[in-house]
């Protein structure tokens, strides 16, 4: 059997002269092969399967001389040994267990690879999964994850694959060994998404002929479904439409509209075009319209008496 040895039996010899002299037991390769007086035959050292399916060892019978007269005479005898193989490791993922995968990829897309090996260097890998099969298939042989539909981070950001990979090591009837673990896809954004705001057109009243002094005239309120730069927004509005007269401001950060100033009585209503945008790749901008009306207080607008305000 394979692995590493120390001292392992594997056959006792025993050795005789019919001329009644003395004789002694050699063997070899000595090392890894080692005979004692008793003629026991003993290995110790590393037996692989891979490297040699067979080992093989000669044992000498030697008898002893006598001064003057005869060489010593010998016997050999050989020891062929079949070495058994062990399935001894589970095979070792080797690839991480998180991938990212954009959600832009298309279907045939591979999103992973899976690799392992068996340190008994045999039989070949496979990889198998039950998880998610109506979202991407897994290769038995290579391990590449291939998309089988389209990917949305909005509905669903990550995926957790159990993928078991097996050393199919089933030779001399072995028991295959498997490796299991959870692989983790990760689904990063692309811009699909483009600003949208709960209001897309509001009407705001200001006082004619008053001074006003930072008066919040409006603040937008918009999203973005998509995450990072891609649900970043930026507010712009097209100066062209703002009225002649009073200072406005747009924060672009946060999308909030003021005035500074006085709107003469005479002075038009106007429709101030804000736009909202990301700061994403391709982002698509979507318009608030700000319709501005300029009253005249008229003395006759209900109103609470200062004696009920507290
Ligand atoms: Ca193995
Ligand atoms: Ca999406
Ligand atoms: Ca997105
Ligand atoms: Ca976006």
């Amino acid at each position: 059997m394979e692995g590493n040895h120390t001292s392992l039996s594997i056959q006792s010899y025993t050795c005789t002269d019919a001329d009644g002299g003395t004789t002694s037991l050699s063997v070899s390769p000595a090392p890894p092969f080692a005979i004692n007086s008793n003629g026991d035959v003993t290995f110790s050292g590393i037996i692989d399967y891979e490297e040699a399916t067979v080992l093989s060892a000669t044992v000498t019978c030697t008898d002893s001389s006598v001064a003057g007269a005869d060489s010593p005479l010998s016997t050999t005898g050989t020891i062929s040994i079949s070495v058994l193989p062990v399935n001894f490791h589970d095979p070792v993922i080797t690839s991480p267990l998180a991938f990212n995968v954009s959600e832009g990829s298309s279907v045939g897309d591979v999103i992973a690879t899976i690799t392992a090996y068996d340190p008994d260097m045999r039989g070949s890998i496979t990889y198998q999964t039950s998880s998610h099969s109506s979202l991407a298939t897994l290769n038995a042989n290579t391990g590449q994850l291939a998309l089988a539909s389209t990917l949305d981070r909005e509905t669903t950001s990550e995926y957790d694959f159990e993928i078991t990979v097996s050393d199919n090591d089933d030779i001399q009837g072995l028991t295959p060994k498997t490796t299991s673990a959870t692989v983790t896809l990760i689904v990063t954004d692309i811009n699909d998404h483009s600003p949208s705001c709960d209001v897309t057109l509001q009407t705001v009243t200001i006082l004619a002929n008053t001074y006003n002094q930072s008066l919040s005239l409006f603040n937008a309120s918009c999203t973005d479904s998509d995450i990072g730069v891609n649900a970043v927004l930026r507010y712009t509005v097209d100066q062209s439409t703002l009225p002649t007269e009073g200072t406005f401001y747009l924060n672009e950060s946060t999308g909030s509209f003021s005035m500074n100033g006085t709107i003469s009585k005479s002075s038009t209503g106007s429709i101030v075009a804000i736009s909202v945008s990301d700061l994403g790749t391709n982002p698509v901008s979507n318009p608030v319209l700000i319709q501005l009306i300029f009253n005249v207080f008229t003395g006759n607008e209900p109103r609470f008496e200062p004696n009920y305000l507290n």
